[in-house]
């Protein structure tokens, strides 16, 4: 007979995980279970041990329904990640997010970590600190799928008692890229801490947390999230001085400067 896992969940699925911060997660989350069920619609490779591979696009509804069969927890980092036509965000991030839920309800499934983003509140000025508890100010058709995203797990969270751990990721990179980044950057292995503490608290209920490293200069407080039990243990400030180098002058009349979205806010009209 085999012998019961050691594990809070021993069968883990993890979306969108041939994606840039998915393929970071599939070796460490692999490490918490016994069982990582990988899903993308891009290449995932071969199912190492103690993986299952299941390859599914998010709007196909009977696809997403057996992605979740079994499945003890969700970390779900699937879908369209940057500004795009409207058209396809839908499908992905609305829809596909819509359908996991859906599935999530039917199996059973109790805890979702779910993918949110920074871009929930780009249209935030870069001199305002803001806190999970403010209104959204989402700066594009990607900011507003993740502001969806969020209600939706709220409603679920209501109505059925999914509890679901958003995380408004900031820039997630090995090395934050730009001066903005000094204030959104995570860094990979405060990513892990962040999805595996979202996983491992006892209750989270319906919760928000930026996610973000312990950089020195920041415009977001994760004050209301102190429950997750987050504690990030890296910071941009090593990376400063190189950076501020690279980009010694700011147009203080550019969107991008001004709003915490940075690019975001003048991505598009498609
Ligand atoms: C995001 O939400 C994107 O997925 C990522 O590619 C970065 O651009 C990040 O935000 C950011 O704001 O830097």
């Amino acid at each position: 007979m085999a012998s019961p896992s050691q594990h809070l969940y021993p069968r883990l699925l993890l979306t969108g995980a041939a994606g840039g911060l998915g393929r970071v997660l599939r070796p460490r989350l692999k490490a918490r279970c016994d069982v990582l069920r990988v899903s993308d619609v891009a290449d995932l490779g071969n199912a190492a041990v103690g993986e299952e591979v299941m390859p599914a696009p998010l709007q196909d509804r009977p696809a997403v329904f057996k992605l979740l069969e079994g499945v003890d927890a969700v970390v779900h980092m699937g879908g369209i990640s940057t500004e795009q036509p409207f058209d396809d965000i839908v499908q992905a991030n609305i829809i596909g997010t819509y359908n996991l839920y859906e599935a999530a309800r039917i199996h059973g499934t109790r805890r979702i970590v779910f993918a949110s983003s920074n871009h929930v509140t780009g249209f935030y000025r870069q001199d305002e600190v803001v806190d999970t508890t403010m209104p959204v100010r989402p700066d594009g058709y990607y900011g507003l799928s993740k502001a969806f995203g969020e209600n939706l797990a709220r409603f679920y969270f209501d109505r059925y008692g999914i509890e679901t751990v958003c995380l408004r990721i900031g820039s997630s990179f090995a090395e934050p890229k730009d001066r903005r980044m000094l204030a959104t950057w995570m860094s990979y292995d405060d990513l892990e801490h962040l999805v595996w503490s979202s996983l491992n608290s006892p209750v989270v209920g319906y919760s928000v947390i930026y996610g973000m490293s312990d950089n020195h200069h920041t415009w977001w407080d994760n004050t209301h999230a102190k429950h997750i039990g987050y504690r990030p243990q890296d910071s941009s400030e090593p990376f400063r001085a190189a950076l501020e180098a690279k980009q010694p002058k700011l147009d203080l009349n550019d969107p991008a400067v001004i709003y915490q979205g940075g690019g975001f806010v003048k991505a598009g009209p498609f």
